[in-house]
């Protein structure tokens, strides 16, 4: 498991509100994410993208739930079901996954092949807290569900194949939020969800913000999945993305962020998956955020900047 990493391409864009971040795994490979993450010693080997059709050739509205709004559901229950298995698989052959989306629906493949066999504890860092369901969703945009899904509360429960996944809201912890819905708000109240938000960043700093998320996601748990929306970071450092929240963090406080995941996966191994998301090309400036996207990649697995 600490030695080779696995990367899978998920080129989906049905959960997104605009188009581009099916761009998002090629950009992060042209950036150089293998020979990144090969300077920390890892092997490196890259299965591909997985296939799926262009939004354009489908319905949205096909194969509605018949209750509240997610878009292109039957598109993303297809995705999410190969992702899973591959996911799973990699896991068991000892390999780590690293998914590149993609938007970030993509997690809700990745969270489900990892918390297989497994109980698994989940650090997430996004602007948004990407807990709605169909009924509480502003949008229908399912990017703004993967968490929703992963509790049990979203479209899982209308997903077979999809057992429930082993994922407790005390065991989840979202760092550095700024954007969130009105009903999010609520359900995070109301949930044992760990919420740190870019105002808690401010006060008490990334790294004890950070020690404390991985507290909570290894607290109890068999290992965590580490979720990383671009958008985490300020639009500034990090433009290409399709939903940009300005107060976002720091080139330095992202990247101490992810060097303390790999200092907590060096002591403990905990880290099983994780997934890069949300990177749009044809918003970026000269491949910058994929760049980011890629340098943030390696640090996780244990790359320094000085
Ligand atoms: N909360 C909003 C919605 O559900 C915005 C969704 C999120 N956008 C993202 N996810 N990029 O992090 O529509
Ligand atoms: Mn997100
Ligand atoms: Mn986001
Ligand atoms: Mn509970």
């Amino acid at each position: 498991m600490d030695r080779t990493v696995r990367i899978i391409g998920a080129p989906m864009d049905y959960g997104a509100n605009r188009r581009g971040v099916d761009m998002g795994p090629s950009a992060i490979r042209y950036a150089g994410v293998a020979a990144e993450l090969e300077t920390t010693g890892l092997e490196v080997t890259d299965a591909g993208d997985l296939q799926m059709p262009r939004a354009e050739e489908r319905d949205p509205e096909a194969n509605q739930l018949n209750r509240g709004n997610a878009k292109f559901l039957r598109e993303i229950e297809d995705v999410s079901r190969r992702l899973a298995r591959e996911v799973g698989e990699t896991i068991q052959e000892g390999v780590f996954p690293l998914v590149l989306g993609g938007d970030h629906s993509i997690a809700i493949g990745s969270m489900n092949g990892s918390a297989r066999d497994a109980d698994l504890g989940v650090v997430w860092f996004d602007a948004h807290a990407d807990l709605n369901t169909p009924e509480t969703s502003p949008s229908g945009n399912v990017h703004g569900m993967p968490l929703g899904a992963a509790l049990g509360r979203g479209i899982f429960g209308e997903m077979d194949w999809a057992h429930a996944p082993r994922v407790r809201e005390e065991s989840v912890a979202y760092v550095g939020l700024r954007s969130i819905d009105d009903r999010e708000r609520e359900l995070i109240q109301q949930s044992d969800i760990t919420s740190f938000t870019m105002s808690d960043i401010d006060s008490r700093g990334i790294t004890t913000v950070v020690e404390e998320a991985l507290d909570v996601a290894t607290s109890g748990t068999d290992g965590i999945h580490v979720s990383l929306d671009l958008d985490w970071l300020d639009p500034k450092t990090a433009p290409g993305v399709g939903t940009p929240v300005r107060g976002g963090v720091t080139y330095r406080e992202a990247h101490s962020a992810l060097e303390a995941v790999s200092s907590r996966h060096a002591e403990t191994g905990v880290l099983r998956s994780m997934d890069v998301v949300e990177v749009n090309p044809i918003l970026d400036e000269a491949n910058e955020t994929a760049t980011l996207a890629a340098e943030l990649s390696a640090s996780a697995f244990g790359k320094r900047i000085l």
